[in-house]
């Protein structure tokens, strides 16, 4: 059990707020090894082993209005749980503020397709896998069908997947016929993230929500997952995707830790993404996206 409760620097009442963090503790899902729902509070724990200050984004988390809501518990099917993140999301925005959700599993993200369509909104994935399965072990409402999901509520035009290098020939197939739009490890590594980046923001609109599964990383930069996969990107170049995103950004999930797995550098690691991304959208303040 975590001796801290809250993230660090998150000192604020949700009224003063401008980020809102909350956990969602979930791993129903999960097909491989579970322990994600140990996740919310081992990254919140890791948060306080790093300083309030963020160099090369030149910003202090200690001046910046940060509430941390808790944890949602609820643990009961699926559509339950996403039905729960839905309800939060939709009065976190509805109050104009900015949410970072620690996961928990990624089926989370089902809970954020709502809000994003109403908000005319994108949703750009960090992920090892393709997440683009109609159905996995019966359940639509799964990490493994995430994509696929996201494709349906907001169109193929604003939904984009970085780092994918895990997929099934069937959900390759299906991604290929609908033109789910996805850039491998292997193109990043390629071309460098730099020039996938101005390609995916020259098709975004004004408005994005970025999904950071930490399996999207490589095993050697976070080891504590349910589903590690080789071959992936690595810290910097997703600090590159926060701050390339960060003027057009609403929103964020830090999803799929898991600290069975691995429980001293991956949650420290995650804790440090929450980090960027918030000290991202405030250094970026003003700019037009
Ligand atoms: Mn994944």
């Amino acid at each position: 059990m975590s001796i801290h409760q809250t993230f660090a620097d998150a000192r604020s009442t949700y009224g003063e707020a401008r980020f809102v963090i909350f956990g969602v503790p979930y791993d129903r899902t999960t097909s491989y090894r579970p322990g994600t729902r140990f996740a919310p509070a081992a990254i919140r724990e890791a948060s306080h082993s790093l300083e309030s200050t963020v160099p090369f984004a030149g910003v202090d988390l200690a001046e910046v209005p940060i509430h941390d809501m808790g944890d949602i518990g609820e643990f009961g099917p699926p559509a339950v749980m996403v039905g729960a993140v839905e309800f939060t999301l939709s009065k976190i925005f509805g109050d104009g503020k900015f949410p970072v959700a620690l996961g928990g599993e990624h089926t989370l993200t089902c809970g954020a397709l709502r809000a994003l369509r109403e908000m005319d909104a994108a949703l750009v994935f960090v992920d090892a896998h393709m997440d683009f399965r109609e159905e996995y072990l019966g359940e639509k409402l799964s990490h493994a069908c995430v994509a696929r999901r996201a494709l349906e509520v907001l169109g193929l035009s604003k939904v984009v997947s970085i780092g994918v290098r895990s997929w099934s020939a069937e959900e390759v197939k299906a991604a290929r016929d609908l033109g789910f739009r996805f850039y491998t490890s292997m193109d990043v590594r390629r071309r460098g993230i730099g020039d996938v980046l101005r390609e995916i923001l020259k098709a975004l609109p004004p408005r994005v929500y970025l999904s950071i599964d930490m399996d999207g990383l490589d095993p050697s930069h976070a080891p504590g997952v349910g589903t590690p996969e080789p071959y992936g990107l690595s810290d910097w170049d997703v600090r590159e995707i926060i701050h390339a995103l960060s003027p057009r950004l609403v929103g964020a999930d830090v999803v799929e830790v898991s600290p069975l797995a691995e429980n001293h550098v991956t949650p420290v690691l995650a804790a440090k993404v929450v980090q960027e991304v918030i000290s991202a959208v405030v250094s970026t303040d003003g700019e037009v996206p």
